[in-house]
């Protein structure tokens, strides 16, 4: 597709077809996993795998530490399909790219959409390792018209101006607030407002904290385009960040943002934040 244009519903349903003839499960659960957050794949049973070079219309990722495999599987006997590796902006794909795996998400018959990152930390009560349940978003590259819904708007997929007050499901944030307690993850547990920008440069101290004065909780590269298309397509969405540094707020500090350390935060937590995961789509409501 030329770029700005994006993709037609009848090159999504290409695709969607194509995958749907080469496995019988049909997933109500997507799910996209942030970087070094891909053994969330791992877990689900009986799985069919492709990689995103072989799928019809499919981008590729190419950052490390994002693996490029879209997975289906069950988990606890409910059918899902998970993205092992997510596109970005910084990579330099059109935003249609970055969001195209959404509305394969949804001609494939998903309901809903359960996204993660790493971010990092703008609120100071933050600590890293934490994992935040994200309530609203700061779309950044949308201001300045770099919106996945820009051009030319099919009605089938949804309305020309979709609301995004109610953009995070509001159940679904409770459900992951229960399941966390009673997994005695409590310590760690938060909500906030998730701002996206474009990266790949981390922010400048002066950036930080004008994200932070503008009601940012943490600030990551990802999801925000991938939920606005989520709803357009009348998804329901759930997302959580983790907190893998704290971004840089005083000049004072010693402290430098980096991907290493992004990396091994995730491991550590990353079995921590799978468990939550699965446990809330064993527990969600289907309509
Ligand atoms: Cl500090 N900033 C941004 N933009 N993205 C991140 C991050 C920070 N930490 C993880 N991802």
């Amino acid at each position: 597709p030329e770029a700005n244009k994006g993709y037609t519903y009848e090159d999504c349903k290409t695709t969607a077809d194509w995958l749907l003839a080469q496995t019988y499960i049909r997933p109500t659960v997507g799910i996209v996993c942030g970087s070094g957050l891909g053994g969330l794949a791992d877990m689900l049973k009986d799985q069919v795998a492709f990689n995103y070079k072989d799928i019809p219309n499919f981008p590729q990722s190419t950052v490390h530490g994002h693996a490029g495999r879209l997975v289906f599987g069950t988990l606890k006997g409910r059918p899902c399909v998970c993205m092992q590796g997510r596109f970005h902006l910084y990579e330099g794909y059109p935003i249609q790219k970055i969001t195209l795996p959404m509305r394969i998400f949804k001609l494939l018959g998903v309901e809903t959409v359960i996204l993660t990152n790493a971010a990092g930390g703008l609120n100071q009560d933050f600590k890293v390792g934490d994992v935040m349940i994200i309530k609203d978003h700061l779309n950044i590259p949308g201001f300045t018209g770099n919106n996945p819904l820009t051009g030319p708007n099919d009605d089938r997929f949804g309305v020309r101006f979709p609301c995004m007050s109610d953009a995070y499901d509001r159940e679904l944030q409770q459900l992951a607030m229960d399941v966390g307690q009673e997994l005695g993850y409590g310590d760690f547990l938060r909500e906030g407002v998730y701002c996206v920008l474009g990266g790949p440069s981390f922010e400048t101290i002066a950036e930080s904290r004008m994200l932070h004065k503008l009601g940012a909780d943490a600030v990551g590269m990802s999801t925000g385009p991938e939920v606005i298309v989520a709803r357009h397509c009348g998804m329901r969405v759930f997302a959580l960040s983790l907190i893998t540094n704290q971004a840089v707020m005083d000049y004072d500090s010693e402290e430098k943002a980096n991907h290493e350390e992004v990396l091994q935060t995730g491991k550590e937590r990353a079995a921590q934040l799978e468990r939550l995961v699965t446990t809330m789509v064993t527990r969600m409501e289907h309509n």
